[in-house]
């Protein structure tokens, strides 16, 4: 089966050109879904449970009366777990244990420190109290997912996590609702879509309002915590699964194309790239990918992924492979080559870096121990993975001992003058000791 990749190189003249119209990736911008969205997160913002009640027998196809059957309560995910067989529970809960145990080296502490004068200064650090877990239904629905952005919640000490789901026609999952049992998650609601996301912002008779709205969705999911951020925190908005591999020609071509395969295969927009110093090697990976695209059950996701927004790239060294990787900033890059611990040093920006050729993107997805949840489409520039620090704060601390503020009036004092605010100056300047 011939495949449709494009195939390019890093020397030839417009190679810049042709790779940003390869990185180009509109988010959320269609003015018909902000408007409808708009109406939406409007509604169970003034009306609360009678409008999530409409909108999910609207978009659901479900028949709701009361709001109680929006809710599954823990007895019932204990239920659907036992619905999951055995082993595939044992692997959820590895995974589980896994993840836990990356993740609980990442807590941040509150420190504090001494000064002579005897003023302390300081962070606190708290967790959040309550925090709202969007889990698509339907094509996206991951267990995995719900591992990810509950976890860290847990390890960072958050009081109570909200779950919510959509259930289109009242199709439960039983692996989302088991992985949501393992993971900890205290209430699940059966709603999904923008009024799931208004009833966690603004919160309704019987949907607790949330501080911080986390996980993936589709475009009206995204536009909708756009919309309430602000009113809650948001985590990020995530673009399509994104690979970048790079390879010295060394790994077995099969491997590649499988690698490259595992993110295709999440969707048409998803984005899969390979990049080599070795031209006999990219032709070698393509041929794998046409022998095998076709034992795929996916094959038609991976098929259109690959074709809208594949590529091959043939670069002249690996210090090239390097800056065009710093340049896509992707949020999976695999370094399947000899001594990745040294070229990793040329790594500025990628969500997760996979070392070494024994390292497949998927085993990151499901159960290494790091988070998932990524940042894509070049926001690794920027961003980091979905993490304990994602759910704690910290407020500052600041203990003035007598001498201390007596010595802090005095620089306080002048510079509030400065802006003309005399009660500052005032304020601070009542804390001079009178003999100092
Ligand atoms: N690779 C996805 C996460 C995922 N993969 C879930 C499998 N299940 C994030 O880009
Ligand atoms: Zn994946």
């Amino acid at each position: 089966m011939k495949l449709n990749v494009r195939e390019f190189s890093s020397s030839s003249e417009g190679f810049r050109d042709e790779l940003d119209a390869l990185l180009a990736w509109d988010s959320v911008s269609d003015a018909g879904v902000q408007h409808a969205v708009a109406g939406i997160v409007e509604q169970v913002r003034l009306k609360g449970d009678e409008a999530v009640i409409e909108f999910t027998n609207k978009f659901d196809r479900r028949q709701v009366v009361e709001s109680s059957e929006l809710e599954i309560s823990r007895d019932e995910l204990a239920l659907a777990k036992e619905r999951v067989s055995p082993e595939l529970v044992d692997n959820l809960e590895a995974a589980a244990q896994r993840v836990n145990d990356y993740h609980e080296r990442q807590k941040q502490s509150s420190w504090q420190y001494q000064e002579d004068s005897g003023t302390v200064l300081g962070q606190k650090v708290t967790p959040l109290d309550r925090v709202g877990v969007y889990v698509p239904g339907g094509k996206a629905a991951y267990p995995s997912s719900v591992l990810m952005n509950v976890m860290p919640a847990k390890v960072a000490g958050v009081k109570e996590i909200i779950m919510v789901v959509p259930t289109p026609d009242g199709v439960v999952n039983d692996i989302v609702l088991a992985a949501a049992y393992i993971a900890g998650v205290d209430r699940v609601f059966t709603i999904g879509g923008a009024q799931a996301v208004a009833a966690l912002a603004y919160g309704t008779q019987s949907i607790p309002k949330v501080d911080k709205i986390v996980g993936p969705g589709n475009i009206f999911v995204a536009t909708a915590k756009k919309m309430v951020f602000g009113v809650v925190g948001i985590d990020m908005i995530a673009g399509p699964s994104e690979i970048l591999v790079v390879c010295d020609g060394k790994t077995d071509p099969d491997w590649i194309a499988m690698d490259l395969f595992s993110q295709a295969e999440h969707d048409e927009d998803a984005q899969s790239i390979l990049v080599s110093p070795d031209l006999a090697f990219i032709k070698e990976v393509k041929s794998a990918m046409e022998r095998l695209v076709d034992t795929q059950s996916r094959k038609d996701i991976i098929k259109v992924s690959l074709e809208n927004r594949g590529a091959l790239i043939h670069v002249k060294d690996m210090d090239d492979a390097m800056d065009i990787a710093n340049i896509v900033a992707a949020e999976h890059l695999e370094l399947s080559i000899d001594e990745p611990e040294k070229w990793v040093e040329k790594i500025r920006h990628a969500g997760a870096i996979f070392m070494g050729r024994h390292t497949p993107e998927a085993v990151g997805d499901y159960c290494a121990g790091p988070n998932h949840v990524l940042p894509t489409s070049g926001t690794a520039r920027f961003s980091s993975p979905l993490g304990v620090y994602d759910f704690q704060k910290r407020s500052s601390l600041i203990y003035c001992s007598p001498e201390g503020a007596s010595d802090l009036a005095k620089i306080a004092a002048p510079l509030a003058r400065g802006e003309s605010l005399e009660a500052h100056a005032m304020s601070a300047e009542y804390r001079i000791l009178k003999d100092a």
